[in-house]
């Protein structure tokens, strides 16, 4: 099989030469039945030749408007020059020796790179895995080490990964956790503040102290070794608290002496038009989780935080043979170029701007948009049914079926499966977003 070439020189056009899926996507797609275990889905069986700037390229010759990034991962665009460039020089040099065994400096530049970008100018350390749930597993070792507790508090809706310990700490039952138990213990759940569906309107402090209060009343804090958050909720449907919200649950902690760790895995690297999530509320945190969008599609996660927290741990107790692997190290280091050199934090805060008026807008003639939310370039629409909080799954499907058959290549999330959530690259061209948002209107207005 041949390799299309890709990244931003790919033609940023919509081009629709067949159906979608189309008949050698459909051929693939036979073989995979056949070969792949039906627990792996795929949102569209759209099979891909390349990728760049804001298209996929699938074997038909079709161009899909790509709203998606991966899941949030390629912000820098797919195969992005200093991506591309630095990962062939590196895969030329060496391409694994395992950081336990023989250092290099591409790991070390990572480490610093993070420390750097991630909230707060406290002495910070880092140390890099392979994917968000193994960070999110690291950051939990880390937090019971450097407070010799156990307990790990959560909210409602979050998610954060699929490992036995991360299913435990993810709310949502299917797909992510049926049949799958039992799950580590010692996780804690809290009501999350999710203004949209508050019974009554509440402040973000308010609906702190009502997670704090359950997690005082059942778990205890002193039994406490970590909270961890998404400042913005990623699978549980793009939810941003009422502010006040998590800056209230950060002091709590500080004041507890139970770590504060914001997983970031989605929502930062330039996602929401800041490094960091946390930043639009000016909290710190303790440690951050990182992933995605950090390295431009190759696999490489980080836990980053206070170094006297992170050097909490014995020597050798943190690794693993892949983790922070010269290559992703590469791709991560050409990643954050990128999204310094075209500053990324502005292309996000740009994309914001266009979808929310012309979302807004839409909303107007589409009653059943309950809500446009989320910050930056991780924005979503929560379907319900006109005019109340009742969740619409079945017309968000449509919605996202619909954008699919006309080359807009679009998510769902969210508890209720009734969100429609985008994700463009950061790089994506003013012109595409432009016609994707066309085709959001017309498969609406034609449902
Ligand atoms: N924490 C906040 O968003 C991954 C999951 C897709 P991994 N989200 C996409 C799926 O259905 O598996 C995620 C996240 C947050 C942790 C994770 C886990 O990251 O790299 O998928 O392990």
């Amino acid at each position: 099989m041949t390799t299309e070439t890709g990244g931003p020189d790919l033609p940023q056009e919509r081009r629709l030469v067949t159906e979608v899926p189309g008949p050698r996507s459909r051929e693939l797609q036979e073989r995979r039945l056949a070969a792949v275990a039906s627990g792996v889905g795929s949102v569209l069986p759209v099979y891909v030749a390349a990728a760049g700037g804001g298209v996929l390229v699938d074997v038909d010759g079709n161009s899909l408007i790509d709203l998606a990034s991966g899941i949030a991962v390629t912000s820098v665009g797919n195969s992005a020059p200093e991506v591309v460039s630095r990962v062939t020089e590196q895969v030329q040099a060496f391409t694994h020796t395992c950081f336990m065994v023989a250092p290099y400096e591409g790991y070390v530049e990572v480490c610093e790179r993070l420390a750097q970008l991630t909230p707060g100018d406290h002495a910070k350390k880092a140390a890099l895995f392979n994917s968000g749930a193994e960070a999110v597993e690291n950051a939990v070792k880390i937090a019971r080490h450097a407070t010799g507790r156990t307990g790990v508090a959560v909210v409602d809706h979050a998610y954060h990964g699929r490992t036995n310990l991360t299913m435990a700490m993810t709310a949502k039952n299917m797909p992510y956790k049926d049949g799958f138990g039992p799950f580590a213990g010692d996780v804690h759940r809290a009501p999350m503040s999710y203004p949209f569906r508050e019974p009554v309107e509440i402040t973000g402090e308010q609906a702190a102290a009502r997670a704090i209060d359950v997690l005082e009343k059942q778990a205890g804090a002193d039994n406490l070794a970590c909270l961890v958050i998404e400042p913005v909720l990623g699978e549980g449907g793009f939810v941003v608290p009422a502010p006040g919200f998590l800056p209230t649950l950060a002091e709590w902690c500080r004041q507890h002496g139970i770590v504060f760790v914001a997983d970031e895995i989605q929502s930062g690297m330039c996602r929401t038009g800041a490094w960091f999530a946390c930043e639009h509320e000016g909290v710190v945190p303790d440690l951050v989780t990182v992933a995605k969008g950090v390295a431009g599609g190759m696999p490489l996660a980080a836990v980053v935080g206070r170094a006297e927290m992170m050097d909490a741990v014995h020597g050798g107790g943190l690794g693993g043979t892949y983790g922070g692997n010269p290559v992703a190290c590469a791709a991560a280091l050409g990643a954050i170029a990128t999204m310094e050199e075209l500053d990324l934090n502005a292309a996000a805060r740009r994309i914001e701007q266009t979808m929310r008026d012309r979302l807004s807008t839409l909303a107007e003639k589409f009653p059943a948009l309950g809500e446009i939310r989320g910050r930056g370039a991780m924005l979503a629409v929560e379907v319900v049914e006109p005019g109340t909080t009742t969740p619409d799954a079945a017309t968000a499907s449509a919605l996202s079926k619909g954008c699919h058959e006309r080359g807009v290549l679009t998510l769902t999330c969210g508890t209720y499966g009734n969100v429609l959530r985008f994700l463009p690259p950061l790089v994506m061209p003013d012109h595409l977003l432009d016609e994707a948002l066309d085709v959001i209107e017309e498969v609406a207005l034609g449902l």
